[in-house]
């Protein structure tokens, strides 16, 4: 298990949900505190510089975790559900450039509200949409070794897919490998019966997890139990990345300074536990 923090760029929309903003300031400081990978949050692929991005790595041996596009969505509300075959071509556009950009950092992108909301339209039709698009961006995907996951959101963000067991269904029906979950523990903690036991058990197809407390402030700082979250992950045998998506408050430092003295002693843990577990 290694953990990621989620960063802009620095003309990231406000709405932008990340910890950090500004890549080469916000890097070497993710570094120095224990961090081992960055969650890109993008609008588009062209934001990026690749040759720049991939020396500032290499400069503070980071990884890219994933690729996250809630400002898909939030910059003019793309979805892969809108009603416009037109709109449905532009998304899938712009997430073809995620997808080439995520064949050399991370290769995983996220679908979070950029799925699109129902509203007044039957859940049947909004879901076949979805998968068509999913489908279609998963077979794009395949060659690239690049997996997609969805995450699901609470109610008062979306109206489409909140729980886990609701993404695991919906994935079934996509049918495509490298189509996964994106659990993210705060939605978790409004929508799903228990935490830890739900990600125990849709392990299979769980790819990627986002961190945040109740109150979507530093872990430790709300009521989730992380301790149980990471036993039953353990237990499950879960290894991929946790990446903190909290509210930078009372600032960005401060706000990924708690995450990591909070999370990396029991990652620490975590990782020997696991493989005292596969050597025994
Ligand atoms: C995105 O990862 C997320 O969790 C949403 O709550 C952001 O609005
Ligand atoms: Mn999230």
């Amino acid at each position: 298990m290694k953990l990621s923090i989620a960063i802009a760029d620095t003309h990231a929309l406000p709405s932008a949900f990340v910890v950090y903003r500004g890549f080469q300031e916000c890097v070497p400081k993710a570094a120095q505190l224990g961090y081992e990978g960055i969650e890109l949050a993008l609008k588009r692929a062209d934001e990026i510089h690749i040759n720049q991005l991939q020396q500032l790595l290499e400069d503070h041996q980071m990884e890219v975790s994933c690729i996250s596009t809630g400002q898909v969505y939030a910059d003019g509300g793309l979805m892969f559900t809108h009603e416009s075959y037109q709109k449905r071509e532009e998304v899938k556009a712009i997430f073809r450039e995620m997808i080439d950009l995520a064949e050399d950092f991370g290769k995983i992108v996220n679908i979070g509200r950029v799925r699109g909301a129902i509203g007044h339209r039957s859940k049947a039709h909004v879901e076949a949409l979805f998968v068509e698009v999913a489908r279609e961006l998963c077979d794009y995907a395949m060659p690239k070794d690049v997996t997609l996951i969805l995450e699901p959101v609470n109610r008062y963000e979306i109206d489409f897919i909140h729980t886990v067991e609701e993404g695991g269904e919906l994935l079934k029906k996509i049918d495509r490998a490298n189509m996964m979950l994106m659990p993210d523990v705060f939605h978790m903690n409004i929508e799903d019966k228990k935490i830890g036991p739900e990600l125990a058990r849709n392990v299979h197809c769980i790819k990627y997890i986002h961190l945040a407390d109740s109150n979507r402030l530093a872990p430790g700082l709300g009521h989730i139990n992380f301790q149980d979250i990471f036993y039953y992950l353990l237990q499950a045998g879960y290894d991929g990345w946790v990446s903190a998506e909290i509210l930078p408050k009372p600032d960005p430092d401060m706000a990924a300074k708690q995450t990591a003295d909070f999370l990396l002693p029991m990652i620490k843990d975590y990782n020997e536990k696991r493989a005292k577990m596969r050597t025994a």
